[in-house]
């Protein structure tokens, strides 16, 4: 019985900026650790179980890598047996990249069209990396040892309508067509597993969630594949991140002081389960008395303890009696009557929303608050 047990990640973007939570001092940096650590982590797991390290592209950040940063990951990769690396859309291989020039232990192997494929005859598994074949034409004529475990690594978009070359878009199909027991795919940064028709294409996304965009659960992919007439998988997520991103609204009423805001807000934060890993953004709706002056700032100050990041975006709307004011005879209801006719000649969602937006922020500025306009076309 042949058989190789193997950890697959990817997307770990090691180095990332993080520049929108700088807001946050140290946060940053912090991150970036946190992103560091993590992957030493799964090295070690690999250590641990004897598992073959697959890193499907975008390990590090290009822009922002530094030689040290390499020389730590180089040292660590060096407790496990082989780690197979390709590179990504953020790691590319070309001849000034830490990939070309640097000079990795002897159980790492970085894939590239100089070596498309690695074979660890002892583990009878031969790895494919489809990107470089492609590159090279040699995906046609390309011929699998069928008494071999065979593994394809991939990064790039699938079945997805993508025309930019850079993201390597591909139909799964022709991922799955030359009958490969295992594909190991890396680009799209959430965990899914057995897609495909033939269901062997498996992606385990980012390991630390890095943004907005990427809400719930992060993974790393842990198994082994057996193959003796026929293969046999048994693979599963495991959780690699405590910290997690999440959004939660809540709505106000035109009634609450700011106070009264800020203890609505804590209380919806306070409800999400392990908060205290939470990066959360806070979306402000509904209608608020239009004296309160919705200090976005110090909500945020005020959640400092109880998360790792908080942001607020107010999508709220000053409870103002538009009608009572279109009457009134002074310049807000000048304001608000010509507002309102040039509104109601348009039709376009779009500008009737933009309408509102200087609706809403021109009586806010009337009333002596100071509206923030950064935001103005979201309303
Ligand atoms: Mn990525």
């Amino acid at each position: 019985m042949k058989k190789i047990q193997f950890i697959q990640c990817g997307d770990v973007h090691i180095g990332m900026p993080f520049s929108s939570l700088k807001t946050v001092f140290g946060l940053p940096e912090k991150r970036r650790s946190l992103i560091e650590d993590t992957f030493y982590k799964i090295i070690q797991k690999a250590c641990d179980q004897n598992a073959v390290l697959l890193i499907c592209g975008d390990l590090f950040e290009e822009k922002y890598i530094t030689k040290s940063v390499i020389d730590n990951m180089n040292y660590e990769f060096g407790k496990v047996s082989h780690v197979v690396i390709i590179p990504g859309n953020h790691d590319p291989y070309h001849a000034g990249s830490f990939y070309h020039r640097y000079s990795w232990a002897s159980n790492v192997h970085i894939l590239s069209p100089h070596k498309p494929l690695v074979e660890f005859p002892e583990l009878s598994t031969v790895i494919y990396h489809f990107n470089s074949l492609s590159e090279n034409n040699q995906l046609h004529d390309l011929k699998l040892k069928k008494e071999y475990i065979n593994i394809l690594m991939f990064h790039g978009t699938i079945d997805t309508i993508c025309t930019d070359d850079r993201y390597w878009p591909v139909k799964s199909d022709d991922l799955e067509k030359y009958g490969f027991d295992y594909i190991a795919a890396g680009h799209f940064h959430n965990f899914f597993l057995g897609y495909g028709k033939n269901k062997t294409i498996h992606n385990a996304g980012s390991p630390v969630p890095l943004g907005f965009d990427e809400e719930g659960k992060h993974m790393i992919i842990t198994g082994e594949i057996k193959k003796e007439d026929i293969t046999q998988l048994c693979i599963q997520g495991e959780k690699s991140s405590e910290s997690f991103y999440k959004t939660v609204e809540v709505i106000v009423d035109p009634q609450w002081s700011l106070n009264e805001i800020i203890s609505a807000v804590q209380e919806t934060v306070r409800s999400v389960e392990e908060h205290s890993y939470c990066l959360c953004r806070i979306v402000l709706k509904g209608r608020r008395d239009p004296d309160v002056y919705l200090d976005v700032q110090r909500i945020q100050e005020s959640l400092t303890d109880i998360t790792v990041y908080s942001q607020v975006t107010d999508c709220s709307l000053p409870d103002f009696d538009l009608s009572a004011i279109s009457k009134e005879p002074g310049i807000r209801g000048v304001f608000v009557r010509n507002v309102l006719e040039e509104m109601n000649k348009d039709q376009d969602p779009k500008t009737r929303s933009l309408y509102q937006s200087v609706l809403y922020y021109g009586l806010e500025a009337l009333s002596g608050n100071k509206p923030t306009l950064t935001d103005i076309n979201r309303r």
